[in-house]
């Protein structure tokens, strides 16, 4: 059985969502991040890299969000969550959630994970600074033509979608000026109205799971 690792309020969740979306049989494993449990041995093993999402498959473990969501479309192709057989449509959804993860995500990440790339306080107290409008920048591209509407590449919803969805809980922490962004977050409250997103938060916000 497919066993995701995720922490709430993470990246991790749209993983979760397409588990959701796809009616897998899987488990869950909480990783708690106050108790530095990424860290820890035990989920080192599991993902030397220390972060979460990590979904153990029967070939074994996938890190990397846009690699597990591609692989859940295709592990699921019933549910028709990415254009498998249109190798340009194909591309235009991995261009999208590669941006989301190697440009919007490693954005957001200076405001508490600036130690990644500095050791100077007044480093890190730039980096977060610059927040706002790093992760501000990159939502207005989203927002001004790449986002289509209703879903990201268009009439049909994909696992970008679920994707852009969980980076854009994090606009109000990250102090982005949301006046920009009136259709990022149509787009978020269109996600938050449906079951599997609904069955996925709830799950994150039950500490018993
Ligand atoms: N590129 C990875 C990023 C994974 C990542 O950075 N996850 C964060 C949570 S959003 C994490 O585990 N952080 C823990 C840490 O940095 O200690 C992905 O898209 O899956």
């Amino acid at each position: 059985m497919l066993k995701l690792f995720y922490t709430p309020n993470t990246c991790a969740l749209a993983s979760h969502i397409i588990l959701e979306d796809v009616g897998a049989a899987y488990e869950t494993v909480r990783i708690d991040f106050r108790r530095e449990e990424q860290r820890k041995p035990e989920y080192l093993a599991v993902n030397p890299k220390g972060r979460v999402p990590a979904l153990v498959t029967e070939r074994g473990v996938l890190t990397e969000t846009p690699a597990i969501l591609v692989f859940l479309a295709q592990l699921f192709p019933a549910a028709r969550l990415a254009p498998i057989d249109d190798p340009f449509a194909f591309a235009e959804m991995q261009s999208f959630n590669s941006y989301l993860c190697s440009t919007v995500h490693v954005a957001h990440a200076h405001r508490m994970r600036g130690y990644r790339w500095a050791d100077d306080p007044a480093a890190l107290q730039a980096m977060q600074r610059k927040v706002p409008q790093s992760v501000g920048d990159a939502f207005a591209l989203i927002e001004q033509g790449i986002l289509r509407g209703p879903w990201v590449m268009g009439e049909a919803y994909t696992i970008c979608d679920p994707y852009l969805f969980t980076l854009a809980q994090w606009l109000e922490a990250d102090g982005v000026d949301l006046a920009r962004l009136p259709r990022v977050l149509a787009h978020r409250e269109r996600m938050a109205a449906r079951d599997a997103v609904k069955r996925a938060v709830a799950m994150e916000l039950d500490p018993k799971t």
